[in-house]
């Protein structure tokens, strides 16, 4: 066993899992994986001992837990990689930073309507609400790409905790046939030609459990 272990949900649906997940590959950090599979009637049971929110994903390392991901990207980021995981520049850290934090707090349509399923593929018709949030992350990841990316073919050039952040919101936009501009869509395939995002949507694939496209949940 490795000093750490990430709680995750099911690859196919738990948005959120991904994020912590796709940093400690791309970053290349060992560490043991805890599925539990969500919305069970024991999956409170399951990750009582592990979360106090009773959501996933935990990252387990020592004698602290570390809930949200969003926290557990940065935990990784202070303790483990020297903070390698945001832009160098104080400007790029603080545009790093807001898009993040806007792609954890905001989107909620998006969140809601078109939930993360890496088996789904079948065109949905954005809402009015939908069409305003597609055209926010169009948006951010044309303007970061255009102003901060010249350095690689992630939002800030080289991959950061931004990047993991939207891994989700593409496969979404995949699954659903979200219209982009060509520079997002262009971003859009780089999330998805990830080999570790790939790793991601085929083990998500694999797995036997299915919810109804229609659950609710904030990932
Ligand atoms: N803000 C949290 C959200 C976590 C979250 O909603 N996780 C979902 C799965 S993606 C979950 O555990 N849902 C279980 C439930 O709501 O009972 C984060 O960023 O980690």
């Amino acid at each position: 066993m490795t000093e750490l272990r990430l709680v995750i949900g099911n690859k196919n649906y738990s948005a959120w899992s991904l994020c912590p997940w796709l940093m400690l590959k791309m970053y290349d950090i060992d560490f043991d994986e805890i599925k539990i599979q969500l919305y069970q009637d024991n999956t409170a049971e399951k990750l009582g001992p592990f979360s106090p929110s009773l959501k996933v994903p935990v990252l387990l390392h020592k004698d602290i837990n570390v809930w949200d991901s969003l926290s557990i990207c940065e935990y990784i980021n202070e303790e483990l990689i020297g903070g390698a995981a945001w832009p160098a520049s104080a400007k790029l850290r603080a545009c790093a930073r807001s898009v993040s934090a806007e792609a954890h707090s905001e989107f909620l349509g998006l969140k809601r309507d078109w939930p993360m399923n890496c088996k789904a593929s079948f065109p949905l018709t954005p809402s009015e609400v939908l069409i305003n949030e597609i055209a926010r992350i169009d948006a951010i990841w044309s303007c970061c790409r255009r102003k901060y990316g010249e350095n690689g073919s992630y939002l800030f050039g080289r991959f950061s905790i931004a990047d993991c952040m939207y891994a989700a919101m593409a496969i979404r936009f995949e699954s659903y046939g979200a219209e982009l501009s060509s520079e997002a869509n262009t971003y859009m395939q780089t999330l998805l030609d990830n080999p570790f995002v790939q790793k991601w949507i085929t083990l998500g694939r694999r797995e036997k459990e299915t919810l109804s496209i229609a659950y609710s949940s904030t990932g």
